[in-house]
């Protein structure tokens, strides 16, 4: 039987071996990219030095030069030089370690096989397969390698010699070939390696066509009428309401959403304070709009400490010490001379916000909750 140190030992080395062939697998994919990059670039820099010479002279010497510097190995080098950027390891390593087979292809081959991708990168140092093909010994993808994934998909490693092969189809395809449709989608054409799938109507969840006739099954959201078709649900119609007592509810195709009210109402059928069904406290109906109660003019006194002034705001109201008075201990009491203090500046600069006018009081209370008396904060002073 295995000792656990050894069953340990075998689960890290497995694991090590996966992962080690993960890497390698996504190497060998990144070998083909270099490689492609080198390429590409070898075609731009033949392309810009195919004007350039040894350097100026006369014509006839130069046509002879221009001639000569076509096929030179100085031509090849300068090549060379610009092939990658300084920055990039993997491809200023290719270009190290392979600089022969492009002095071979330069000088050699490249009258017999002028596509430098196809001879170097597939066939010379083997890290790229032709399109369609991928892996090691460059098998033909799913679906082959003509169509690789029948048109519907991308083969995993094709053209390099990583991957293994297999199809990630496009939205709408599903199954090892990308011939099936995903939920949502129905098969217009289909045959042994032609599929076409296009997406059902928003209302089903399967169909054989188009439209919401189509549906085999009805999304959620959506339900089936006598005839046949699938419509949406109107959620803002069901009792009670699927929102909050404070929100209104507007239906969408195939959905409903919540919003929440004005601020000035309590319950409401819209956005806007003209769309309120009652008023929030604070407010009142006036010809169907929730406005501002104003408390200090009510009846009944609303401040009815002593020396108290009512200062009314949106929403609230609230009760302030009145003009030469100050609150101490929950009580507005009367301000103490001038002179009768230590500090006459620190003393003026406490109870300004006292003296402020009511409209600025209005202000400064706006946004606060209906309040009796102010806080002690100066008691800390
Ligand atoms: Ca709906
Ligand atoms: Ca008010």
């Amino acid at each position: 039987m295995l000792s656990f140190g050894r069953l340990c030992w075998l689960f890290c080395s497995l694991s090590f071996i996966l992962f080690s062939q993960c890497i390698y697998a996504k190497d060998l994919k990144n070998s083909c990219n270099t490689c492609k990059q080198i390429t590409d670039n070898f075609g731009k820099e033949f392309n810009r030095t195919k004007k350039q010479n040894f350097g100026g002279g006369n014509t006839a010497w130069e046509e002879r030069a221009l001639s000569k510097y076509e096929t030179s190995e100085i031509r090849l080098v300068e090549i060379l030089e610009n092939l990658c950027e300084s920055s990039s390891f993997d491809c200023n390593h290719m270009v190290e370690e392979h600089e022969g087979h492009f002095e071979t292809w330069w000088f050699k081959r490249q009258t017999k096989h002028p596509d430098l991708y196809k001879w170097f990168c597939i066939e010379t140092i083997n890290v790229c397969c032709p399109k369609g093909n991928f892996g090691p010994d460059c098998n033909a993808c799913m679906g082959g390698s003509e169509k690789p994934c029948h048109g519907n998909g991308i083969c995993d490693g094709d053209g390099t010699r990583g991957g293994d092969g297999r199809c990630s189809c496009d939205r709408g395809y599903k199954g090892e070939f990308c011939l099936d449709c995903i939920d949502g989608y129905f098969n217009e054409l289909k045959n042994d390696t032609f599929s076409l799938c296009s997406e059902c109507h928003a209302s089903c969840k399967t169909c054989t066509g188009s439209t919401n006739e189509d549906c085999d099954e009805c999304k959620t959201g959506w339900e089936e009428n006598d005839e046949g078709k699938c419509l949406d649900v109107n959620e803002c119609s069901n009792d009670p309401s699927p929102c909050k007592e404070d929100e209104y509810c507007l239906n969408t195709d195939g959905s409903f959403s919540c919003t929440v009210c004005d601020k000035v109402c309590s319950r409401c059928t819209g956005a806007g304070p003209d769309k309120c069904l009652s008023c929030a406290t604070g407010y009142q109906d006036t010809e169907g709009t929730c406005t501002d109660v104003n408390e200090c003019e009510q009846s009944d006194a609303v401040c009815p400490e002593d020396n108290q002034e009512c200062v009314n705001n949106i929403g609230s109201y609230a009760c302030i010490c009145a003009s030469g008075y100050v609150e101490q201990e929950g009580v507005c009491v009367q301000v103490p001379e001038p002179g009768a203090v230590e500090s006459d500046v620190s003393w003026f600069s406490w109870l300004m916000p006292y003296f402020t006018s009511g409209h600025d009081q209005a202000k400064l209370n706006e946004e606060e909750p209906k309040t009796e008396t102010h806080s002690g904060e100066h008691e800390d002073l």
